[in-house]
């Protein structure tokens, strides 16, 4: 697939030269045991970067959330989310299989839930409702189209949480885009929320990996969590490596995903004035609407295909493309060229 543009996910990224040096030369040790010296080192620069305790390595954004809301809850606990919340649809519905929660799910406007639609919903629990123990946000949110949260609004979120005795987590599987798009530190966030998990494999470009980070005891609780889902790893400093080039290299780059967010995103409003709505292009990520165009995704994104150019057409009337390291601005134009024959064929 060398030769196509890839706008299905910023998680296709290939490691980098460097990345694959970093791997090929990582001290390893067994991580069950503590032992690993890559895994611990980048535990502690994502900790200190976020302002935390501790964090936890995790193969996935799908183990994060569900590490992360097993240390928070017991079984039969409720979950307040925005209704497009990743964990929610798209991971399996783990977290009622495994970690037997039920979730309350609160219509947001572009991913955000407030403060004000939060508060009236927590509840302490009794022999007839759930204990409302964990209030989640998404940032960036992906089905709202990588919308930021607004970090007033996630001040006051973890505000009426704390009043209420609820915990706070934070998907941020893509976090960093959050503060390459508005210049606030990721740590912001973090210090609005009991427990988070951000990504590696997403905007950053690692291949593999994410991370947890929370209190020291938080952590001790995840580590027993992250083993019984199955995701304690041994020699895993090789994926460490790469991941710690991700954060320290990845996140300044960032800001090049958006703009050519922006440039697919102008270019696809100038074909017609519905077909994307700009103002919510904040980061990586363009929703198309492709009612205009009385096309559905699937023939869209065949099309494209025969183009070469790579969009997730699962959905009828809409397309989300994304962009990440390995498309560049160049890819992106010609991209934009297929898109336009394609829609207006
Ligand atoms: N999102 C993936 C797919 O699952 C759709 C993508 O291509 O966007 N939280 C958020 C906000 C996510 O977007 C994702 C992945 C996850 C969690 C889960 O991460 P993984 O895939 O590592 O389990």
């Amino acid at each position: 697939m060398a030769d196509l543009i890839d706008l299905r996910s910023d998680t296709v990224t290939r490691p980098t030269p460097q990345m694959r040096r970093a791997m090929a030369e990582a001290e390893v040790g067994d991580d069950v045991f503590g032992d690993d010296p890559t895994v611990n080192a980048l535990e502690e620069f994502a900790a200190s970067l976020l302002g935390k305790e501790a964090a936890l390595f995790v193969p996935t954004g799908s183990m994060g959330n569900q590490v992360c809301l097993g240390v928070l809850t017991s079984p039969g606990d409720e979950v307040v989310c925005e209704a497009g919340a990743h964990f929610l649809h798209y991971e399996g519905g783990s977290i009622a299989a495994h970690l037997g929660l039920v979730a309350r799910p609160v219509a947001g406007e572009a991913g955000v839930i407030t403060a004000d639609q939060v508060a009236p919903l927590l509840r302490a629990g009794n022999d007839h409702n759930p204990r409302t123990a964990v209030v989640a946000f998404e940032n960036t949110h992906n089905s709202a189209g990588g919308r930021v949260f607004p970090i007033d609004e996630a001040r006051a979120i973890a505000k009426v949480a704390t009043e209420n005795d609820v915990a706070v987590h934070l998907d941020g599987a893509r976090l960093f885009n959050a503060q390459a798009a508005t210049g606030t530190p990721a740590a912001e966030w973090a210090a609005c929320s009991d427990t988070l998990t951000f990504c590696f494999s997403k905007g950053l470009g690692a291949p593999i990996g994410s991370m947890v980070c929370s209190t020291a005891d938080n952590i001790v609780a995840a580590r027993r969590i992250r083993k019984r889902l199955g995701g304690g790893m041994r020699q895993v400093g090789v994926i460490a490596a790469a991941a710690r080039v991700a954060l320290e290299d990845g996140v300044e780059r960032l800001a090049e995903d958006h703009a050519n967010a922006r440039i697919l995103a102008e270019g696809l409003a100038e074909l017609h004035g519905d077909a994307v709505e700009l103002g919510s292009v904040e980061t990586n990520m363009v929703y198309l609407n492709l009612r205009p165009f009385n096309k559905t995704g699937p023939q869209v994104g065949e099309a494209l295909r025969a183009r070469g150019v790579l969009t997730l057409g699962a959905m009828t009337d809409s397309m989300r493309l994304v962009t990440h390291r390995d498309v560049s601005t160049d890819d992106v134009r010609s991209a934009l060229k297929a898109l336009i024959e394609v829609l207006t064929e």
